[in-house]
């Protein structure tokens, strides 16, 4: 199915785009009540204990339905890769010890539908494009600043995960990832963590290492149900996402943001992520 048709495909009409986000749950429209401001709280309280904070049904259950159809119709759309590489995401530098994490590498295999090719209708870009959804995120995330990433191909994506697909244990190279589970698989698509690894003062090396040889110890899988917006701070939490199992794909819509305006990717990353650079 084209991308122009997909829109037209789903039957869910949200008038306003908020309509899709259960705002009696999420009181997110007017942000100067009392509600707004005790849920902000509680997202900063529970980023700064564990580096992440799970909002259960933050769409309803009739949107959650459409934009699940809607991602199922685009997912044909996404450039598939398998690609290998440490955790830290960093080039290979055999100058390093070889037991250090660093030289340690393994396989990430996943499907990524690019921003330019979600129509400006289909209800995930709506949601994306709103304002009341990137102020909540900002403040959420206690930003003085906050503005949706510039990237044509990478502000938007939805993540396609297909039976053995998986993300590989890594450290991420931005601050924070937005996330909603569209669909999950039948089996396996965890998302694992050991919260706050690392810091900027301590790389803890010997638990990276203890937890790439294996080790569980210590490792939180979190409870992330279809309709789950995510705020995760990845940079210093250790993560990966399981293998699928199963031949239903997990679809996850991922939303880039970033402090400063106008912020792309490299060539180099639009490649190994969508097999083009624009
Ligand atoms: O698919 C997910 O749930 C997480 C994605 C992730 O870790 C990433 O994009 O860096
Ligand atoms: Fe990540």
């Amino acid at each position: 199915m084209s991308k122009e048709s997909v829109a037209t495909a789903v039957a869910y009409n949200a008038e306003k785009t908020w309509d899709m986000v259960d705002v009696d749950k999420y009181p997110i429209v007017d942000r100067g009540t009392p509600e707004y401001k005790e849920l902000v709280k509680f997202c900063r309280s529970e980023m700064e204990k564990t580096g992440y904070c799970l909002l259960q049904d933050f769409v309803t259950a009739d949107a959650l339905k459409a934009l699940a159809d809607e991602g199922e119709k685009l997912a044909p759309l996404a450039f598939h890769n398998t690609l290998t590489g440490n955790a830290y995401l960093t080039p290979e530098d055999e100058a390093l010890d070889s037991a250090d994490p660093r030289r340690m590498v393994s396989t990430t295999a996943l499907g990524a539908v690019a921003f330019d090719q979600i129509p400006e209708t289909a209800l995930i870009h709506r949601l994306y494009m709103w304002d009341g959804l990137l102020e909540f995120v900002r403040d959420a995330l206690g930003y003085e600043q906050l503005h949706r990433y510039a990237d044509p191909l990478g502000a938007l994506n939805i993540a396609v995960m297909g039976n053995g697909d998986h993300l590989r244990w890594h450290f991420d190279q931005t601050d924070f990832v937005v996330s909603l589970l569209l669909r999950p698989s039948l089996g396996g698509g965890e998302y694992e963590v050991y919260p706050m690894t690392r810091s900027e003062k301590e790389e803890n090396f010997d638990r990276v290492r203890a937890i790439l040889k294996g080790s569980r110890e210590g490792i939180l899988t979190l409870d992330i149900k279809p309709g789950c917006l995510v705020l995760f701070k990845g940079r210093h939490s250790l993560h990966r996402v399981t293998p699928i199992t199963g031949e239903v794909d997990r679809l996850i819509a991922l939303f880039g943001y970033d402090a400063k305006p106008g912020v792309v990717s490299s060539d180099h990353l639009r490649m190994i992520r969508y097999g083009r650079t624009g």
